[in-house]
């Protein structure tokens, strides 16, 4: 799987079996295993996928494990700049590669990627040595204090899940490029970012060549020249304007690239392609417009969660999924309740989904002493922005979604919302931001989000069996809100019930595969009957594995389709609905 569409560099990728070890004690890095020559006694794990469903000793596992593998590197990799690249690990990673350390990440949904080439050896064997700690604290962003006592709602794998790879960059190299994009009738601008690092002893002339492709085809192109200093980082700006453009939209996902090739003296230095679609996202007037029209989402949101494979969803399954989503007449869904992968969001902005993208930050409430704390404001500020940054030029991120259910009622939330808030604006001011909120009425954060995203569990939690009444409530709960901010409009970030694949009630009654379809079925008819909202999603798509609790019956059930993707009664149900429901109101 690669790591990024069309990379144009040189890589190495370290999918595979790697050798594992479990390390209860934390005795790994005092003992130095990290230069140990030989793994023979270690058990074989294989990469990306977390340890948890490859063995059954590994399920609940949570602690320090290690991992080993070796590589080749060739010859003409030499005089590179080399990255060691991280794709995901959870939670927090020390990587060495040849007994030298090479530094560590926090954080389990986001990527990173360490410089190597001064541990490497070229044109030979190395070795590199993994440390995985997916320890649960109070001040770990998500928090929780054991595998059955996260805050979150779904199961805390560890491992290195998402690919691990090496990359060869040259000297003087474009380290990224962030496309805006704005649209007038059929005239697209684009303003770009690229940013250019030097590590040359020299002052350099450089040129770069910016070249829109529309398939095979160019339809625009410009040129920059500038200095670079030895040792610099600098940021190149340039407009370019596209004519006759075919904007991107949920009916016709139609995507640009844009490749940006590096010269200086005469030759060819770097070349990075990105991968972008014309269109606008705006809040005004109480709408979401998309392209200008008024815009409704409808969707489930996900997790990413599949036997054996636990977090990584293998391109057979995101294929899969999305051949389902659309059958059922989804045009949109939230990465709840973390930023999946690069794969997960290439197929939305390939099929025209509209995404909203959540950070890592969920569970902060409860156990969680004060949301203020510098720590935990430290956490979400770079989780933030590692998540935005990733995503930035996807045409199917129409929102960014800061939280899922925080405890927005207590008013240090609204310092660690600020932070967050800024944080998100610095990387990326051109989409809303959201969280998704569970105190509705009683949440003292509303006023500083642009669209407002709710959860409600009417019929479930509470008014359980009573879906009438949960119809009712829902109604007049929307309605107060729409009152306090008549401006913002309403997303449904999350409704739905649990229901357990072959248990059938007449009447249905709670657990039922009956009892989810009806509930759907009200919540549905209230949401298209009010002007304000702009979309539901209901939870979730699959059934997906949690933590063991005495309200889970070792899964969350509800999905409409079950774990393998296999179809609840809902599934028919909502195709009806969705497809009757029109994207554009
Ligand atoms: C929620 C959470 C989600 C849970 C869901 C449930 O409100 O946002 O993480 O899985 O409810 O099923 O309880």
């Amino acid at each position: 799987m690669m790591v990024e569409p069309k990379f144009g560099r040189e890589m190495i990728e370290l999918s595979g079996f790697w050798h594992f070890k479990l390390d209860p004690d934390k005795k790994g890095e005092e003992e130095k295993w990290y230069e140990q020559q030989s793994f023979q006694t270690w058990d074989k794990l294989y990469v990306p996928a977390p340890w948890n469903e490859q063995d059954s000793a590994y399920t609940w596992y949570m602690g320090t494990a290690w991992y080993e593998r070796e590589f080749w590197l060739p010859k003409d990799w030499s005089g590179k700049l080399i990255l060691v690249g991280f794709e995901g690990i959870n939670y927090r990673a020390k990587a060495w590669i040849n007994g030298v350390y090479l530094g560590e990440h926090e954080g389990g949904f986001t990527p990173f990627a360490l410089r190597a080439e001064r541990a490497l050896k070229i044109g030979e064997s190395n070795r590199v040595v993994v440390m995985v700690d997916n320890t649960l604290t109070k001040k770990t962003v998500p928090p929780g204090e054991g595998m059955n006592k996260t805050y979150f709602d779904f199961f805390h794998y560890g491992g290195i899940y998402r690919e691990a790879y090496l990359l060869a960059v040259s000297k003087l190299h474009l380290k990224d490029v962030w496309i805006r994009t704005d649209l007038k009738g059929t005239e697209g601008t684009l303003d770009i970012d690229l940013q250019v690092i030097s590590e040359l002893e020299k002052q350099y002339f450089c040129r770069l060549n910016l070249e829109v492709f529309d398939g095979e085809e160019l339809t625009a192109e410009s040129r920059i020249s500038f200095m670079i200093n030895p040792n610099a980082e600098k940021t190149v700006y340039q407009k370019i304007v596209v004519k006759g453009v075919k904007p991107w939209s949920p009916e016709s996902p139609h995507l640009y690239t844009l490749r940006a090739t590096l010269i200086s003296a005469d030759q060819e230095m770097d070349k990075k392609e990105t991968r972008f679609g014309i269109r606008t996202v705006k809040v005004e007037n109480g709408k979401l417009l998309l392209n200008g029209r008024p815009i409704f989402l409808k969707g489930c949101a996900r997790h990413e969660d599949f036997p054996v494979l636990g977090k990584t969803l293998h391109g057979a399954v995101l294929r899969k999924d999305y051949g389902l989503m659309k059958e059922i007449g989804c045009n949109s869904f939230r990465t709840s309740n973390y930023p999946y992968s690069r794969s997960h969001l290439d197929f939305a902005d390939e099929n025209g989904f509209l995404i909203i993208v959540e950070t890592p930050a969920v569970g902060l409430r409860k156990g969680v002493e004060r949301l203020d704390d510098p720590e935990i404001i430290g956490k979400v500020r770079k989780m933030t922005r590692e998540t935005i940054q990733r995503d930035r030029n996807r045409p199917s991120v129409v929102m960014y979604s800061l939280f899922n259910e925080p405890d927005s009622d207590r008013e240090e939330f609204r310092t660690l919302l600020q932070a967050a808030k800024e944080e998100a604006a610095e990387t990326d001011p051109t989409r809303p931001v959201t969280f998704a909120s569970c105190r509705h009425l009683d949440d003292r954060a509303l006023d500083m989000v642009d669209v407002l995203c709710h959860n409600f569990y009417y019929g479930w939690y509470s008014l359980c069996g009573e879906l009438e009444e949960a119809g009712k409530v829902l109604s007049r709960t929307l309605d107060e809100i729409h009152e306090k901010y008549p401006e913002k409009p309403i997303v449904v970030t999350e409704f739905g019930a649990d229901a357990i694949a072959g248990v059938h009630r007449h009447p249905p009654e709670m657990w039922s595969e009956e009892y989810q379809a009806e509930l759907i079925k009200t919540y549905w008819k209230v949401l298209l009957s009010k002007d304000y909202v702009a979309g539901g999603h209901i939870w979730n798509f699959a059934d997906f594995r949690v933590g063991q609790s005495p309200g889970r019956t070792t899964l969350n059930r509800k999905g409409i389709f079950t774990r393998t993707r296999e179809p609840k009664l809902s599934v028919g149900v909502v195709k009806e609905l969705f497809t009757n429901t029109p994207t554009y109101r």
